[in-house]
């Protein structure tokens, strides 16, 4: 049987199948695949919030999901056990809604092998996630190999590149380091639709599922950053450093989960992260450095390096002729963001009322310029 962290892989995994697109009537196809998947216990009240979680990933609307719930009725369970004996799917022990319209899609799943096929995938996938999350809370990293091609590689490092340049050109770009050696494009979700798609990579959404895993009905976590790290020859290596700036000791339960999507070959000369292996478990900041022992995250273009927040880590130095490039992804425990001023979604709340109405006095304490770190969306 399945959990929900494997249903919900499970059900990313449905959107990309080639079937998806032969249901006429998804909503009641999701229903019922989930159903399946989770033997059914779609229907209790506490699961409502996660239900319309896994309908919404699936594109599937709030008004529809409602009448969904409300048509609920006990008198379709035998008529979609009846189809499901019919068909040779699991039966269910709860309703199921239009179990008229469930028929087909009960044929269809029966005879295309959907259900099995899904969840053989899911289950192999988050066996990985989880193997790969209980290495992130031993070792404070791992490094994956051979996860995104050359073409990909090259494609969205020539983005990086050209929107690197176009923000030196424009003035506009955020350098630091010695000699300012150092840049980073921050706010990547607006500016290349090629590096967002690493974000949807499934075994990423699995391992960072796997990571902030938790009984609630909360979402996990949100991304906190999605931005390239660049090292111009001759940049310094930087300080030894923790990615969770709580004070100490450092909680233990996850804050923060970093992606490192590998472009281009990362080596001890071109300024590779470094990592303090092990020392995640210390929760404490970086101290007494020659005491332990770091590891270069060397790796060929293609890998993605994941630590945790609470390991000791650094870039290296680039000793190279050529420009390192990370490109990191910051996923952050959603219940900091949910304490930081985002009970209430501020943000949105910005948008859809023109900024220039807010209290002048006020856009301090709402954090209005916050992780603004370019002109550009002054
Ligand atoms: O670019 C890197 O190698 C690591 C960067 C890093 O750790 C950070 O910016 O917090
Ligand atoms: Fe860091």
């Amino acid at each position: 049987m399945l959990g929900y962290s494997e249903l919900k892989v499970a059900l990313d995994k449905l959107r990309d199948h080639r079937m998806w697109n032969l249901f006429e009537d998804k909503t009641n196809a999701a229903i019922v695949i989930s159903s399946q998947l989770l033997r059914c216990p779609l229907h209790k009240d506490e699961d409502l919030m996660a239900n319309q979680y896994y309908y919404n990933s699936l594109g599937i609307g709030q008004k529809e999901i409602l009448s969904i719930e409300a048509s609920r009725e006990e008198k379709f369970v035998a008529e979609f056990n009846r189809h499901a004996v019919e068909y040779g799917c699991r039966q269910v022990d709860t309703t199921v809604p239009s179990i008229e319209c469930c028929k087909d899609i009960i044929e269809q799943i029966a005879s295309q092998g959907i259900f099995e096929s899904i969840q053989r995938m899911a289950g192999e996938q988050s066996s990985r996630a989880i193997e790969i999350a209980n290495e992130l809370k031993e070792n404070g990293y791992y490094l994956m190999k051979g996860v995104i091609s050359d073409i990909e590689c090259e494609e969205i490092l020539r983005d990086i590149e050209r929107i690197a340049r176009q923000e030196r050109e424009g003035g506009y770009a955020y350098l630091y380091g010695n000699k300012q050696l150092s840049q980073r494009i921050y706010h990547l979700v607006m500016k290349s639709e090629c590096a967002n798609r690493l974000l949807k990579m499934d075994i990423v959404k699995a391992v960072a599922d796997s990571y902030f895993t938790r009984q609630t009905n909360h979402d996990l976590y949100y991304l906190t950053s999605w931005h390239a790290n660049i090292l111009n020859s001759g940049a310094a290596a930087q300080k030894v450093h923790i990615d969770e700036n709580v004070p100490e000791p450092i909680p233990e339960w996850p804050i923060r989960l970093n992606v490192n999507f590998i472009l281009q070959d990362y080596t001890e000369q071109n300024g590779a992260t470094h990592i303090y292996p092990g020392t995640n478990k210390l929760l404490m900041q970086p101290k007494h450095l020659a005491d332990y022992k770091a590891i270069v995250l060397a790796a060929s273009r293609g890998s993605i390096a994941f630590w945790t927040g609470k390991v000791w880590h650094n870039s290296g130095e680039n000793r190279t002729s050529s420009p390192r490039f990370a490109l990191l992804a910051g996923y952050c425990n959603s219940i900091m963001r949910e304490l930081v001023a985002e009970e209430d979604n501020i943000k949105y709340a910005f948008k859809s009322n023109s900024i220039e109405k807010v209290d002048r006095e006020l856009m301090p304490l709402l954090a209005a310029q916050h992780g603004l770190k370019d002109y550009r969306y002054d």
